[in-house]
């Protein structure tokens, strides 16, 4: 079983000769002016929330962009201090971005381009020149801030996401002797998909730079190496599921992320969630009502437009549960400067309105609302209160609400309903699975799980359980990195690069 201290232990033992980077474009903690002074926060990233426990056990330096408003006042010249705030466990190296490189490389072309590409959610992915030239540009200044930061000694760089797909190549053209591998936390789609990029050979070419490339599961594996087997000149041992492009060779590899399931578990069984599971029983007027809950940033990718067309069907068949059922849906803004994140948060609230207007009745509503980031703490006591929860993407790289659910039910009790196109839906059988896109099998499952036997809900609950406790966050990173760090480098610098 893999825990916190296994992995400290281990990896302290066997990546003794490396000095651990970490590169990943959020922050794990932002510092804001607040009418109550500087204030940190914990931003609602599924890879920072997967990340932070794992540099907290093995220590290292994390590089990424510094976004808080009082982020320069709270670290160092070299934009560098030491994190958790007051636990002081890793060391954190802030890089400062214009208005310009977020706007070009963030919002740009790792959100309007990449994001969509991959996700193939019926959202057309934007192809602009300068969003890509400053992509480019904001991925060299990160493989300076790497090699500084290495400062000559031998590292094992872990690059996080879709912001870097040149960043390992710029990173072994400076430093061949380090170990590179990368976690790519979102799908990778099918060459017909990817084939429309304009910069597909350079984003491919740049991740081929990595000793080690790794997705959640094996279908996103097999999509890369079939795009790579399209697009690019290279050889492809498909036993190994190893591409040798320019000398380099890279392994493909599935590792599936996860949560730190007993840090969930415990803190969900205090007495501290269940006063707050009451506050929120209060707040809501729960009293006497089925639970139903979604929890997501507002992405058009976690299909929240189709669990509430869900839910109103439901309500439609089932008109025994009017009065009788809510569906909370905690949903934090993001990426609100981009046009379709505006209009998805309208369509969303405007569904919202509909929902309850069809179905209200004097005193109760069906669907509550909460546009709102939430603590860790009071999330898990949404996670208790509920009897079913909702995960309806309509494609997702794993999706970590689902495995939160999970890891916090020590109860026994709850349904978890859960799109077949997340990367979780090939670990959890014993969910309810469903097609988000078909509206009246999402309503039949609601019903199905709000009518389960407390027995049945009990078992497969316990499997669920059994899978996050086994196939925890610290197993994901150990065996990464353990696996990255036996690879002996082949990069050589050759005149064709
Ligand atoms: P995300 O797309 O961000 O992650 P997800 O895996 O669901 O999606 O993680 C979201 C995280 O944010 C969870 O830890 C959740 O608790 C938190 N969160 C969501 N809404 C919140 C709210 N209102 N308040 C507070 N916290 C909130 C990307 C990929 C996923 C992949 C992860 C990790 O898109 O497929 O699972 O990275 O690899």
């Amino acid at each position: 079983m893999w825990t916190r201290d296994t992995l400290h232990a281990l990896l302290s033992e066997r990546l003794q000769e490396f000095r651990l980077i970490a590169v990943c474009n959020r922050e794990p903690y932002i510092h804001r002016h607040t009418p109550e002074g500087i204030r940190f926060a914990e931003p609602a990233s599924g890879v920072v929330r997967a990340l932070d426990p794992v540099m907290q056990a093995t220590g290292g330096t994390w590089i990424a962009h510094g976004s808080g408003t009082a982020d320069r006042e709270t670290a160092d010249e070299g934009g560098r201090l030491r994190v958790p705030p007051g636990k002081e466990r890793y060391l954190l190296r802030r890089l400062w971005l214009s208005k310009e490189e977020e706007e070009g490389y963030y919002y740009g072309f790792s959100n309007e381009t990449l994001w969509p590409l991959c996700h193939i959610a019926h959202q057309r992915p934007a192809f602009e020149e300068a969003h890509w030239n400053r992509y480019a540009a904001v991925n060299a200044r990160f493989a300076d801030a790497v090699v500084e930061e290495a400062g000559g000694d031998r590292a094992l760089v872990f690059i996080q996401d879709y912001h870097f797909a040149l960043l390992s190549k710029l990173v072994k053209e400076r430093m061949p002797r380090a170990v590179v591998c990368q976690f790519w936390h979102i799908p990778w789609p099918n060459p017909e998909a990817f084939r429309i990029c304009p910069w597909k050979s350079e984003l491919l070419e740049g991740l081929l730079g990595n000793d080690l490339l790794s997705f959640h599961i094996q279908h996103h594996c097999n999509n890369f190496l079939e795009t790579v087997d399209r697009e690019l000149e290279c050889r492809i041992d498909r036993e190994n599921f190893e591409v040798m492009a320019r000398g380099n060779h890279t392994l493909i590899r599935p590792h599936p992320i996860s949560v730190d399931f007993e840090a969930i578990d415990r803190e969900a069984g205090t007495p501290e969630t269940s006063r707050r599971m009451e506050d929120l029983r209060r707040r809501w007027g729960l009293d006497g009502l089925r639970v139903a809950l979604g929890v997501d940033r507002l992405d058009y990718t976690k299909g929240i437009p189709e669990r509430l067309r869900a839910v109103d069907r439901f309500l439609y068949r089932h008109p025994e549960f009017v009065g009788r059922f809510v569906l909370l849906q905690v949903g934090v803004p993001s990426r609100t400067h981009i046009r379709a994140y505006r209009q998805l948060q309208d369509e969303v609230e405007s569904l919202v309105e509909r929902v309850n207007w069809n179905h209200r009745t004097a005193t109760w509503e069906p669907v509550v609302f909460v546009p709102e980031q939430k603590d860790r703490s009071e999330l898990l006591a949404y996670y208790r209160l509920a009897d079913v929860c909702l995960v309806t993407s309509l494609h997702d790289g794993m999706n970590l609400v689902a495995k939160e659910f999970v890891a916090s039910r020590c109860d026994r009790a709850g349904v978890l309903i859960l799109s077949r196109f997340t990367g979780a839906a090939r670990e959890f059988a014993q969910a309810i699975l469903v097609n988000p896109y078909a509206v009246d099998a999402t309503a039949d499952a609601i019903h199905a799980a709000l009518t389960m036997p407390a027995e049945e809900q009990a078992s497969r609950m316990d499997r669920l359980r059994e899978t996050v406790r086994e196939q925890n966050v610290y197993k994901w990173v150990g065996k990464l990195l353990l696996q990255a760090a036996r690879l002996e480098p082949t990069w050589v610098e050759s005149p064709t690069r």
